[in-house]
């Protein structure tokens, strides 16, 4: 076998980037989850894992977040077949429910019932997916899917103490969104009830209801940064790296990374399920990665969720996607476990 040679084209050996790394040497495992039941705007996330690594094939290795990102040794989970077809049978009943609703009518208590019930029984597998990993001393990155595909990573963590770092245009506090007890725009809701998740900073945000607004307020687990007043501060001399260093302060030391791709500006998303103008733009991120490093927080897992592809299989929003994962699997593979704080 030829060494690896990061400069060399990409394999095309199903695994992220094309790395040759195996399981057993592997120190970050990447999950695809193709989920997506509850997208209530645009569906098709569930076909964002293909096209993040089929994109990710196209990467130069190079990173200001790691001398030779490339020996990291990152590996890809092969995710069970069954995932695929049972969802998408699985959303054409939710797709009947969310038309009910928008009709102002309300489904049939068995439908819905039915939904919920399957759902929670995939994403219990996704968790026994992810906590064997966990057990095997392996750092995870899930990419989705939908943002409900969180779910299962962060709670494969407990009793690890945790802090998320939230990246969203949207809150995702709703309680039982349209009632679906794992919708997507409830995932921050169930999160923030694990025990172990002590913290929860959300940033980029600018869609939020009144109702979630009462949680933020209410919540002292929660600090959010509103996409708003980040730019407000901007233009008023508030440097972003000052900005960024406030956001990472409440972290612990064991930060989860949730990055819903809306939270960044739609031209970096524009098929994402529900796109919001403003955001964070590319640089930005790129200067969050940057300090979060600095900060000597242990990243301990990482989702990236809501990327698809467009509805000609275009491939802009998976370019950008496989682009965010890379650095995420960086971060992953950089950080060990310490016990003493930052
Ligand atoms: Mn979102």
């Amino acid at each position: 076998v030829k060494p690896f040679d990061p400069s060399d084209v990409a394999l095309d050996n199903g695994q992220f980037f094309g790395f040759p790394y195996s399981w057993e040497d592997s120190h970050v495992c990447i999950l695809g989850v193709p989920w997506d039941l509850t997208t209530s705007y645009k569906a098709g996330t569930r076909k964002g894992p293909e096209a993040i690594l089929k994109a990710s094939r196209q990467l130069d290795f190079t990173s200001p977040l790691h001398e030779s990102p490339w020996e990291i040794p990152i590996h890809t989970l092969q995710q069970p077949d069954h995932w695929l077809p049972w969802g998408e049978t699985l959303r054409s009943h939710a797709e009947k429910c969310m038309r009910l609703y928008e009709e102002g009518r309300s489904p049939p208590p068995q439908l819905l019932a039915d939904v919920n019930g399957a759902d929670s029984t995939f994403h219990e597998e996704v968790f026994s997916l992810c906590r064997k990993q966990i057990e095997a001393g392996k750092k995870l990155l899930v990419v989705g899917g939908d943002h409900s595909v969180s779910y299962g990573p962060i709670k494969a963590l407990a009793p690890l103490p945790l802090s998320v770092l939230h990246i969203d245009a949207h809150a995702d506090l709703r309680v039982n969104y349209e009632g679906f007890h794992h919708s997507h725009a409830s995932i921050m809701d169930r999160v923030k009830n694990f025990s172990h998740v002590e913290k929860i900073v959300q940033v980029g945000l600018r869609d939020v209801s009144p109702s979630e607004k009462l949680v933020i307020n209410s919540s002292p687990k929660i600090r959010s940064f509103f996409d708003f007043e980040v730019q407000k501060r901007k233009h008023e001399g508030i440097s972003l790296q000052a900005q960024i260093r406030d956001w990472i302060a409440p972290l612990g030391t064991n930060v989860y990374i949730s990055f819903d791709v809306d939270g960044l500006d739609p031209k970096l998303c524009p098929n994402t399920g529900t796109p919001v103008p403003g955001g964070l733009s590319w640089s930005e991120v790129q200067l969050l990665f940057w300090e979060l490093k600095e900060s000597r927080r242990t990243i301990v897992g990482a989702d990236l969720v809501e990327v698809a592809p467009g509805p000609g299989g275009e491939d802009w929003d998976a370019n950008v996607g496989a682009r965010l994962a890379f650095q995420l699997a960086i971060l992953l593979g950089q950080s060990t476990i310490r016990s003493t704080p930052p």
